[in-house]
């Protein structure tokens, strides 16, 4: 199955994940990538890799930011992204996971790259808060587990590496509360500047499993791939 949705497209997909905190964007773009040899950029890991360095500057000024569930602010972020993106080859598909998340980051981004899709996971805020109280992540590569949903093969530990899993400061519940009420001020409105330009695909739902086979299929007819095989 991989390798046939590789040649499905002939040429690299350029795509967004936005949702609430906890829609499943991480879990999703895992797929993603595992499925159609994407690239994988979350803001959200690349600022958690930077805590674990106390020198790195950005990270620190991020860090008070993150643990009080706000957004981090754009002058850090949007230089951040737009340069991890420039590193990526031209020739390779990738996923942006978390960003942007305003409508300053949405416009640089605009500015910046060639967006094909953007795609937003609709979940409701009361299965999200019961997702992220069972929520275990690898910090190094970002890999995401769920007690009850995809639990770890070993209780507390990193498939791959065997390496401690953690739970994230910011998934405590008042913290939780915050980052909804953030996104619904700041985020949301990202939503109507991509239906705007046209790229806005919104998937509903309670269950990644369900809603993951449906971006599927948005992926493999994006209108680049339809001309590949006419
Ligand atoms: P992050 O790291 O981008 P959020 O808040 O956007 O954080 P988060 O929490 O990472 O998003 P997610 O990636 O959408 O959630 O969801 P996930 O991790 O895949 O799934 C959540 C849990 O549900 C997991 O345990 C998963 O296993 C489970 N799950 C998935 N599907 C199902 C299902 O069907 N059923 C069940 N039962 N479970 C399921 O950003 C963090 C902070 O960084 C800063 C901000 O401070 C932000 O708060 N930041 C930015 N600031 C400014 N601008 C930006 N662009 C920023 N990006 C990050
Ligand atoms: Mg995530």
């Amino acid at each position: 199955m991989r390798l046939m949705m590789r040649c499905y497209a002939s040429r690299a997909i350029h795509a967004l994940i936005i949702g609430p905190p906890g829609s499943g964007k991480g879990t999703i773009s895992a797929r993603m990538c595992r499925d159609f040899d994407m690239h994988h950029l979350s803001s959200g890991d690349l600022l958690r890799s930077g805590l674990e360095d106390k020198q790195n500057q950005l990270a620190v000024k991020a860090t008070e930011y993150m643990k009080a569930g706000e957004l981090v602010p754009d002058d850090v972020i949007v230089p951040l992204m737009l340069s991890q993106l420039k590193m990526v080859p031209e020739e390779r598909s990738w996923v942006l996971d978390g960003f942007p998340r305003s409508i300053f980051q949405a416009n640089s981004l605009y500015e910046g790259a060639t967006i094909d899709t953007v795609i937003n996971l609709d979940v409701p805020f009361d299965t999200i808060i019961k997702r992220l109280s069972g929520r275990w992540i690898h910090m190094k590569s970002g890999r995401v587990y769920n007690e009850s949903f995809n639990p770890p093969q070993r209780s507390g530990f990193d498939d791959l590496t065997q390496e401690p899993l953690t739970q994230r400061e910011d998934d405590k519940p008042e913290t939780i509360q915050k980052r909804l009420t953030s996104y619904l001020d700041q985020t949301k409105p990202v939503i109507d500047f991509y239906i705007n330009k046209g790229l806005l695909k919104s998937f509903s739902g309670n269950e990644t499993d369900k809603i993951y086979p449906w971006v599927v299929k948005h992926l493999k007819n994006l209108p680049f791939e339809k001309d590949l095989r006419s």
